[in-house]
């Protein structure tokens, strides 16, 4: 440490561990789970799985084909897609239909509705468009039903209710170019049209199963934490799951939605047998319910601005106040432009070393804070260090609980440590881990959605361009768009969704961004009498050279990570990866770009027809 900057010491403090062996430790770590078949590890939910996916809260719907017309299409009414329709509505377009494939409204809060489920993010800058509902979270951290109602409270304030085709899943789009109009086909034989298709299908919204072989052999109740099935769990989003109370369980998965639910699955199964893979880095939750003194002092327009000061703290930009100050917020101080508060606090620029060395010391420090936080709390010694996670804290999604831990002190919860190797194989009656079999009555997958797959396999359709290209075709190498959304050969058709854009804390954040953006554009186009939209060939490859070689080079930090969906289960030279078309600009910067993009009001790199 002798040629570190005193200053620099002084912010990350004492050291107090060896950095060289934390270092070995993380990469062992890594190396004994990197597998050769690395995405194509996952059993996708089709075929003998697709019972997997298969809505269990909606009751039986028929309705005759619709062969129509509207405006504007929207695919998916999940966060996205609600706030695509309530930013149209706000520009004054009225002929709006989203098309859904559950039975409501709400896309992931529709489908997620095990126990224990809540927001990460926290609620008053997670859950959108509070102001404009006139509602407020009762909590820090919403339940997931909460955030459900008030997701369905923007659907009716904006009327999206109206014209739409709930429990309709897209299988296709054509482009006519004559008639500049998308055709729409669906699993009810509908062949409708519509000027414009947004597609806001969602990110991580296809549930995936694990490759473990004699998957479909399992003779017991089986289920995907997405479809929870209270008919067999009892209970509800609460709890209360009184049907386990004579049941072996077992869970595999161990990410944001296995510490969520096992906390709760643990206080009511007869034996809780959880398979970990790999451990979960769970930091402090501190949920808190809302003061009211507190939300009735808010002034006008307090969301955005606590959502703009969240974006920037959580992403390393000195502010004077830390509005949101929680474990989101922390990381800002170990992201990417560490470099931007420090040195506010010392007074110069770092060089590139300086701020790795900062970024990678408080990390440790964190990592090392919520491995101890383990010891305190896990009174079993050997399981205890059986849960310890080594990696650095942004390899995988941060998580936050204050009832995990605790639930493995319970004498009917037991920590199945695989030494990450996973599950080896699931017979007909339970699963196998080290030559030992646990038996099990009911299997609950908590192992995630797909990612790292191409964007039209996870949507479940192609759509056909102009001339005949094909989407799956055009993208097989990768992504190709003009700021994220719009496709050259795609006219009039726009993408939500997390691609080739930025990254933020709250996803929510992000989809509100393009859904200002989606209204802007349809109405700029109005305004000039076009019918058609779609991004030039020159902004296209002006726009995919800003992105391809920069996100590319990020990869040192995630080659070094354990395999996450983050880094394409250890592959980062996956071009359909989750961060594998980021904007290196980063989230603030980006939207901002977008902001001022909309306020020139130009449509520069958009060709208007
Ligand atoms: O899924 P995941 P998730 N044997 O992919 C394990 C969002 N979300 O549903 O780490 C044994 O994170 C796998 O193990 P490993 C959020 O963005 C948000 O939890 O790969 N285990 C892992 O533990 C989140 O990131 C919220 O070694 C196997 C788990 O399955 C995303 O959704 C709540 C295995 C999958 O974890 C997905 O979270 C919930 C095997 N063969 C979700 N294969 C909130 O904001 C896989 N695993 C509240």
């Amino acid at each position: 440490m002798a040629d570190i900057d005193p200053a620099i010491m002084e912010i990350v403090g004492e050291i107090d561990y060896d950095p060289d062996e934390l270092r070995k430790r993380y990469a062992y770590e890594r190396d004994v789970r990197l597998r050769p078949d690395k995405n194509q590890q996952y059993v996708e939910t089709k075929a003998e799985f697709s019972h997997y996916i298969d809505d269990p809260y909606a009751e039986p719907l028929e309705r005759d084909p619709l062969n129509d017309h509207t405006e504007v299409a929207i695919i998916g009414g999940g966060i996205g897609g609600l706030l695509i329709g309530a930013r149209l509505r706000q520009a004054g377009f009225d002929d709006i239909r989203i098309i859904e494939k559950g039975g409501d409204l709400g896309g992931v809060w529709y489908w997620n509705r095990y126990p224990g489920l809540r927001c990460d993010t926290e609620s008053y800058i997670y859950i959108p468009m509070i102001e404009e509902v006139d509602s407020m979270p009762t909590e820090k951290y919403s339940r997931g039903a909460e955030i459900q109602s008030n997701l369905l409270k923007i659907a009716r304030r904006f009327d999206l209710y109206k014209n739409a085709c709930l429990q309709t899943v897209v299988t296709g789009l054509e482009w006519d170019d004559a008639a500049s109009r998308w055709t729409i086909r669906t699993d009810r034989g509908d062949a409708m049209t519509a000027q414009y298709v947004v597609m806001a299908n969602g990110q991580l919204s296809k549930p995936k199963l694990p490759g473990i072989p004699g998957i479909d052999t399992f003779k017991g109740h089986t289920f995907h934490t997405s479809r929870w099935d209270y008919d067999y769990t009892g209970g509800d989003y609460l709890g209360n799951l009184t049907r386990l109370q004579d049941k072996n369980v077992g869970v595999i998965g161990t990410g944001a939605t296995g510490v969520q639910a096992i906390p709760e699955l643990a206080k009511w199964a007869k034996q809780l047998n959880v398979f970990q893979r790999t451990p979960a880095a769970v930091d402090v939750r501190a949920n808190r319910p809302t003061d009211p003194q507190w939300a009735s002092s808010l002034e006008p327009g307090w969301q955005d601005r606590r959502s703009d000061n969240f974006n920037k703290v959580s992403s390393g930009i000195m502010q004077d106040e830390d509005l949101v100050s929680d474990g989101f917020s922390e990381l800002g101080r170990f992201a990417d432009p560490t470099a931007s508060w420090v040195a506010a606090v010392i007074g110069r620029e770092l060089t590139p070393e300086e701020g790795a060395f900062i970024s990678q010391t408080l990390d440790d420090k964190k990592m090392n804070e919520i491995r101890a936080r383990i010891d305190a709390t896990v009174t079993d010694k050997a399981t205890a260090e059986a849960l310890k996670p080594w990696h650095r804290r942004y390899c995988k999604r941060p998580l936050f609980s204050d009832e995990y831990l605790p639930a493995f002190n319970r004498p009917n919860v037991r920590l199945v440590d695989t030494a990450g190797k996973g599950v080896q194989r699931i017979t007909e009656t339970g699963a196998v881990v080290d030559g030992v079999e646990y038996p099990l009555d009911c299997l609950i997958f908590a192992t995630g959605f797909e990612v790292g797959t191409e964007f039209t396999r996870r949507a479940g359709y192609d759509v056909v361009g102009r001339d005949g290209i094909e989407l799956r075709q055009y993208w097989k190498d990768g992504m190709k768009t003009f700021q994220g959304m719009f496709t050259r050969g795609f006219p009039n058709c726009i993408l939500v969704n997390f691609g080739q854009n930025a990254a933020a804390n709250s996803f929510s954040f992000i989809l509100d961004e393009q859904a200002k953006h989606v209204a802007h554009t349809l109405s700029e186009v109005r305004k000039r009498g076009g019918t058609t939209v779609e991004p030039s060939q020159q902004a296209v490859d002006d726009y995919v050279a800003e992105i391809k070689p920069l996100s590319f080079s990020q990869s040192a930090f995630w080659e070094q990570c354990t395999p996450s969906y983050f880094n394409g289960e250890g592959a980062n030279e996956n071009p359909h990866g989750f961060f594998a078309n980021v904007h290196p600009a980063g989230g603030v910067a980006f939207y901002g770009m977008l902001a001022e993009w909309r306020n020139a009001a130009n449509l520069d790199g958009l060709e208007v027809r």
